[in-house]
């Protein structure tokens, strides 16, 4: 759709920037966190690329004034940050630790007097290590209980000041990862386990909004999906029907149930075909309703351009975590799809594409299915970026990149879709779980590398600047093609 005119960002549109706590905090067992699952996978030989955790991180917990400092100076309207479950509860449940709730307090109070938004989100993947221990983590239906009380403690202790709350981040990659192609914790390889503790995360998320409703008034809650809207190759029927084996499978699965509590049917056919279905329990399906978000997060990275598969076809292949472009596998499932190189798409040295009109197809696609308006939770570019004389880091790349993607919401907001905010990936440089610090997603480089943190200095890349005169204009300065 061509627009004669583009519409101009609503007034109160949250520019932000995102975190998560393992990735940036550090201090991994400073005042009484207990340890979670990443740090203890983290410290397994060959699990991480050059066996880098999360033990220091960019130490933002140790850094927190400086942080907010940027934040501010830069006006950012929004920060998305996670709270690290085993700083509040170190063995996941019992006893709290006020000294982690003491510590996102004032990172919230430091927020909210300098008018940034906070937007909690409430899982972020460090789940603790005793839950794990004691009955499988995500596998066992206690978590539901034990997650929601979690969830209750931080409504009760922020409810108050925090307005936007994201429930689990991302539950098809931490699943995904964790369970079919075991690169994440708890590095299982097991579709039957891998479906049912998505429905158990189903579960605990709905349970979680449903608690929110009573605890905080005029606030806001969902899920962040990580949204890969799917093309088919070519306009062959048999691809075509391989996208939508894909696009279900992908997308539906997840957000289907989310916004209305329902498993998409020929996924479910399929599962059961093969012996893979989840165990719905009686009143499950009633607790799946009650758990409708008030807007849909979204991280977006790229699209998925699929072909089809036969019954022998390709299986799971490996991912790029080195930055050698091209070393990612062909990967797929067999009888339903695989993922093949796009034609018309660049990648980045990590094989991921760049597709910033996906990101305003992802828009639409999700407005017309669940009608609920959508926050932006993720988007950014994960690079090499090089640190040169006078502290300078000119990622021109990076501006680039973000400037086509929020052209592209403004696309998306003049096509009628409601976009309460963006938030890029990510505010500073973090640990990417298995990339190592070499994959640089921030506006603030941190000087440190996989051989140790040196002195963790702050230094303002050139996308700070931009960024922030993007926000102080309300994205009148992005730069702009003819007809954009
Ligand atoms: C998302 C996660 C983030 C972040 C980002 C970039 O999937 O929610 O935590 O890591 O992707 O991914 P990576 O670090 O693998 O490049």
């Amino acid at each position: 759709m061509f627009h004669k005119h583009i519409q101009p960002f609503p007034d109160n549109f949250l520019w932000g920037s995102a975190s998560a706590a393992y990735q940036i905090e550090g201090a991994w067992n400073q005042d009484g966190k207990g340890p979670s699952v990443w740090d203890v996978y983290t410290k397994k030989e060959g699990t991480t690329y050059k066996n880098t955790n999360g033990d220091v991180a960019v130490d933002h917990y140790n850094h927190l004034e400086e942080d907010v400092n940027l934040m501010v100076e830069m006006g950012l309207k929004a920060y998305r940050f996670s709270i690290s479950w085993s700083r509040i509860f170190p063995t996941g449940k019992g006893s709290v630790n006020e000294a982690g709730l003491a510590f996102y307090d004032r990172l919230i109070n430091l927020l909210i007097e300098n008018q940034i938004e906070p937007i909690i989100t409430v899982y972020h993947w460090d789940l603790p290590q005793a839950l794990m221990d004691e009955y499988g983590g995500w596998e066992s239906r206690d978590i539901i209980d034990d997650f929601n009380d979690y969830c209750i403690s931080l409504f009760n202790r922020y409810g108050d000041r925090v307005k936007y709350w994201v429930t689990l981040n991302e539950q098809n990659v931490f699943i995904g990862l964790g369970y079919r192609s075991g690169i994440h914790p708890p590095g299982v390889k097991d579709l039957k386990r891998m479906y049912q503790a998505n429905h158990i995360a189903n579960l605990a998320n709905a349970k979680a909004i449903q608690s929110f409703r009573k605890i905080v008034k005029n606030g806001h809650i969902g899920p962040s999906f990580a949204h890969g809207p799917v093309y088919p190759i070519d306009s062959h029927p048999a691809n075509i029907l391989a996208a939508e084996n894909a696009e279900e499978m992908n997308n539906h699965w997840y957000m289907d149930v989310y916004a209305w509590g329902e498993y998409p049917k020929a996924t479910m056919n399929y599962l059961k075909r093969e012996g893979l279905a989840p165990v719905i329990e009686e009143g499950d399906l009633a607790l799946l309703k009650e758990g409708k978000p008030d807007f849909m997060g979204v991280n977006y990275y790229q699209t998925a351009t699929v072909a089809s598969n036969p019954l022998d076809g390709v299986g799971e292949g490996k991912m790029n975590t080195s930055g050698k472009k091209g070393t990612s596998e062909e990967s797929g499932i067999p009888g339903l799809f695989k993922s093949v190189k796009n034609p018309h798409l660049e990648t980045t040295n990590w094989d991921w594409v760049i597709d910033p009109v996906g990101l305003r197809t992802s828009m639409r696609r999700i407005n017309n299915r669940y009608q609920l308006p959508i926050l932006i939770s993720e988007n950014g570019l994960g690079e090499f970026d090089k640190l040169e004389h006078g502290d300078k880091v000119n990622d021109d790349y990076r501006i680039d990149y973000i400037n086509q993607h929020v052209l592209q919401i403004q696309q998306a907001i003049s096509d009628g879709v409601e976009i309460i905010g963006y938030c890029t990936w990510s505010f500073t440089d973090l640990l990417s779980w298995l990339n190592g610090y070499q994959k640089r997603y921030g506006f603030v480089y941190v000087d440190r590398d996989e051989d140790g943190p040196k002195e963790l200095r702050r230094i303002k890349k050139k996308s700070y600047h931009w960024y922030s005169k993007v926000i102080s204009t309300n994205g009148e300065n992005l730069h702009r093609k003819d007809g954009e």
